[in-house]
């Protein structure tokens, strides 16, 4: 029992921490090597809600996605060798997109380690880059210390993973240990120098532009870091795949610095005299590889605030370089008043460029994605939350949805296939109560379209949305750049998706002209909340509309002229 010293298993303790440090909820693919566990969640049940994946991978993403819509850290069980190589795709997404996260993996027994007995690895080797911290609880009296420290780790500094191993014999051993604090987190604030440097920079910039990333970010850091926008006039955008961290329909809104960037964006942010980067590493999809801010020492003034000081003078050097929690800086930015004459104009092209790159823009083919996300868009209620996976489909989402506030938007700036489905799974565990809308590519789809079992499971009114071209489009679509007209290995034979979903239990809908969505979509919507189920409704796009301002067609003959 928590509190006490009274002798537990490890197991036990184990989940007694996940208690104090207020896990409420926990994903996995269960493993006879960390049965014991799974014992003592059997006992936790009431606390702890358990959601049992298909696929490890799956779980994985859950916890990740779980963590960004929740903004504390994901947790995920699985079982040895075959269930941590699934899961890892998980722990690298939950690193390049700074999410806090810890998997715990069963672990062979102490007596047979290093004999490459039967689904052996060495979490540390194969985590190494891929983790903030992997190490291996060997001790029952320690459980405590490891998992106070995964929690500190995870949500310190830059956000990540921790990896922790749990050898089956250690999880049965007894300790009689005290129980410990909640996890605190640790963020580091500006110091007033910081903030009186900045406001220097600020005042003789002419052309400033805030972009926003990254995670620890809170509502309160968001109207605070609002606030700041709108005491000095300034024009703010987000970078890619962080859209949700300003509001898109405040006058301030610039847009989405990242792939498929709106080209006079891409100018602005190039023409900026004063670069004002809080909370993003400032990363290659970011950094449209590495131009619109050139390494080392940009053409514009640098200033970089970033909640990990690793990150900060890592690729760029900048005029100023603060180390700080969202929070923080946020907090002393809001009182900060500049006037925001001298850029006024820019500031309202920017936003007219914004308002101009969203307007609907037609692809071929009978179904129009930019109407039906636009359509969304009026449609959908504020509290909204958007997943998505990766592909060119994509594009579409975060060109012409407008997110309206923290924590509306699932998806990965990793680029990973196949996290639509149980980031949607996620998103909908955490947040019964809100819209959850799950766009993904057919290909995108399919790495992980089993995880509409566990939706149909837990009976989550999920709405998913399959973009059919038939295609690996992206791949295709660099294949026609690289290699016009040799089209290898890209092409899918797809399955009718919404039957897929039927055999699943879920609700299934065929859209193959615009006007059809709407009616499927509050067909889905009614079905899915009535019964408590998912939706997916199978959206047919002409193979042609491979992004959202350009055609197969229009970049093969590019390529082939050039
Ligand atoms: C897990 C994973 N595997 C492979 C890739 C490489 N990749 C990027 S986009 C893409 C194709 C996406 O296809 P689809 O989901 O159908 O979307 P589309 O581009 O056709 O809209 C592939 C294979 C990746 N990003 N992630
Ligand atoms: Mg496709």
């Amino acid at each position: 029992m928590a509190g006490t010293s009274a002798t537990r298993t490890a197991a036990q303790i184990l989940v007694d921490a996940l208690r104090i440090h207020g896990v409420d909820t926990a994903f996995c693919v269960p493993g006879e090597s960390y049965l014991a566990v799974l014992d003592a969640l059997y006992d936790a049940r009431d606390s702890i809600r358990l959601i049992v994946a298909r696929q490890d991978g799956g779980a994985a993403y859950m916890s990740e996605a779980w963590a960004k819509v929740t903004g504390r850290p994901g947790i995920c069980f699985v079982t040895r060798g075959p269930g941590a190589t699934n899961a890892s795709i998980g722990v690298h997404t939950a690193m390049q997109d700074s999410t806090p996260m810890i998997l715990f993996i069963g672990q062979v027994p102490g007596e047979f380690v290093e004999r490459e007995s039967f689904q052996e690895v060495d979490y540390r080797r194969m985590f190494g880059p891929m983790a903030k911290w992997v190490a291996s609880i060997d001790r029952a009296d320690r459980v405590h210390e490891y998992v106070s420290h995964a929690f500190h780790l995870a949500m310190s500094g830059r956000p990540g993973p921790v990896v922790l191993a749990l050898p089956e014999d250690m999880l049965t051993q007894t300790a009689s240990v005290a129980d410990i604090a909640t996890y605190q987190v640790v963020q580091a604030s500006p110091s007033p120098a910081d903030i009186d440097k900045l406001r220097a920079l600020l005042a003789r910039a002419g052309r400033p532009l805030v972009i926003l990333g990254g995670t620890v970010w809170t509502r309160e850091a968001c109207r605070d870091l609002q606030a700041f926008a709108e005491n000095c006039g300034l024009p703010v955008a987000c970078s890619f795949r962080f859209q949700d961290l300003f509001d898109n329909r405040h006058d301030h809104y610039a847009g989405d610095v990242g792939i498929g960037i709106n080209p006079k964006l891409a100018q602005r942010v190039r023409d900026a005299d004063l670069l004002l980067v809080i909370g993003e590493r400032l990363g290659e999809m970011t950094t449209g590889g590495y131009t619109l801010v050139e390494p080392p020492r940009p053409k514009q003034k640098l200033v970089h605030v970033h909640a990990g000081a690793e990150e900060l003078g890592r690729v760029y050097q900048g005029e100023l370089l603060i180390n700080s929690g969202m929070p923080q800086i946020a907090a002393a930015l809001k009182s900060l008043k500049l006037d925001g004459g001298a850029w006024r104009a820019w500031r309202e092209r920017a936003r007219a460029d914004y308002l101009e790159w969203t307007k609907p823009a037609a692809n071929p083919g009978k179904v129009q994605l930019a109407d039906i996300v636009a359509w969304l868009r009026e449609r959908l209620p504020e509290d909204a939350i958007i997943a998505n996976g990766a592909g060119n489909f994509a594009g579409w989402v975060s060109r012409y949805y407008r997110y309206p506030g923290l924590r509306t938007q699932v998806a990965p700036t990793s680029g990973s296939m196949g996290y639509g489905v149980p980031a949607g799974v996620a998103a909908q565990v955490a947040h019964p109560d809100r819209m959850v809308v799950s766009f993904n590519g057919d290909g995108d789809f399919l790495m992980n379209g089993q995880e509409l079992a566990t939706a149909v499971q837990y009976g989550l009114p999920v709405i998913f949305v399959v973009v059919d071209n038939g295609m690996y489009g992206t791949i295709r679509m660099h294949q026609e750049r690289e290699y016009p007209g040799r089209v290898y290995g890209t092409a899918l034979k797809n399955p009718d998706f919404a039957g897929l979903a039927r055999a699943y239990g879920a609700h299934g809908e065929l859209v193959e002209e615009t006007a059809q969505f709407a009616p499927a979509f509050e067909r889905a919507v009614k079905t899915a909340e009535a019964a408590g189920k998912p939706a997916l409704i199978h959206v047919r796009i002409d193979p042609q509309a491979i992004t959202t301002s350009t055609t197969l067609d229009a970049i093969r003959a590019r390529s082939l002229k050039g």
